[in-house]
């Protein structure tokens, strides 16, 4: 029905669909996402809390995870800051429209020490191989020389919030698949249910590589100002013709058509003049070459700031 079409829109995949079914019989499901604090809330988390949107607006309580031990362990920084940039983050979730009362907010370390969450961290040590608890982690660890034994301990921990968040779905980006896997694999082993779990898509960095990211500065931050979102716009990769991993067609696929529907694009009578389009049109067109880079840059970044509006005000305190 129509909810299950909100809830699978832009998703790559439910594992599995009949579970998810199962999951929204029940009164109140949970369903639970985690993201490590960071600097600064950018485009491609937004693409996770959206889906949570809708599904709170389905009837999900929603709980968010701060991580704060994992981005420790991923050598983010002192738990100190790692808290200060927690606070911040929770902030940008809420302006990016959250409801306040039906949003729980957890922080990792307000639990991840106690006995019995150690326990099983140390259950799923012992079933759990090296080289699996590495894979799993490809795209997520910090880029560095000498991998340490944090960076195994991490996927064990997160498999482990899931029983102790008690939730029905987790979700989260493509990247966190091999994790959710292992999850779906050594949660039953250990006796516990297995969470449904829900994959978004990954966000290309404004420089063309695979994932943005705050550590990488490629990215374009949810509470960024009207001057820098045009300016990063302007500077992102974006090939003529080319849709395939091209990170301004992805914010008009995943931001701007589902907000606005349709898109005008202002263009000098010599270049053929104003376009108005929906998704596919404006796909069509682009990957034939008839639309400048620089024309659908120029629409985007107008489109952008206006679609972030509520969330500067937010942040602004207005
Ligand atoms: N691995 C996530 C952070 C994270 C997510 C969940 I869901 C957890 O239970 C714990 C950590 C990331 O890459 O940001």
């Amino acid at each position: 029905d129509d909810t299950l079409d909100t809830i699978t829109r832009d998703v790559l995949e439910v594992i599995t669909p009949d579970e998810l079914l199962e999951v929204m019989k029940k009164d109140e499901p949970v369903v639970y996402t985690g993201y490590e604090p960071s600097g600064k809330v950018h485009l491609g988390h937004a693409i996770t809390i959206r889906k949570l949107r809708e599904l709170q607006d389905a009837g999900f309580r929603v709980k968010i995870l701060l991580a704060d031990y994992h981005a420790y362990l991923n050598g983010k920084g002192s738990m100190e800051r790692i808290r200060e940039m927690a606070d911040y983050n929770r902030k940008c979730f809420l302006a990016l429209g959250l409801s306040p009362d039906r949003t729980e907010f957890v922080l990792g370390s307000s639990f991840q020490t106690q006995p019995e969450y150690t326990d099983l961290v140390y259950r799923m040590a012992l079933i759990t191989t090296l080289l699996r608890a590495r894979r799993s982690m490809a795209q997520i660890t910090r880029e560095s020389e000498d991998h340490k034994v944090a960076e195994v301990i991490y996927p064990l921990m997160q498999v482990i919030d899931m029983v102790y968040l008690d939730v029905d779905v987790a979700l989260g980006g493509m990247e966190q698949r091999k994790i959710h896997m292992l999850a779906r694999e050594n949660l039953p082993r250990l006796g516990f249910d297995a969470p449904v779990c829900i994959h978004t898509p990954l966000l290309h960095g404004t420089d063309g590589s695979e994932k943005m990211s705050s550590s990488k500065g490629n990215f374009i931050a949810v509470d960024d100002s009207p001057a820098e979102i045009r300016e990063k716009v302007k500077g992102s990769y974006c090939p003529m013709g080319e849709l395939e991993g091209n990170p301004i067609i992805e914010i008009v696929k995943y931001f701007i058509m589902p907000e606005y529907g349709r898109m005008t694009i202002r263009r000098p009578e010599k270049f053929g003049g104003d376009l108005e389009l929906d998704l596919d049109e404006l796909l069509n067109i682009y990957s034939s070459g008839d639309l400048h880079p620089l024309d659908l840059k120029n629409a985007v970044s107008d489109y952008l700031t206006d679609m972030l509006r509520p969330v500067r005000d937010y942040m602004e305190g207005v």
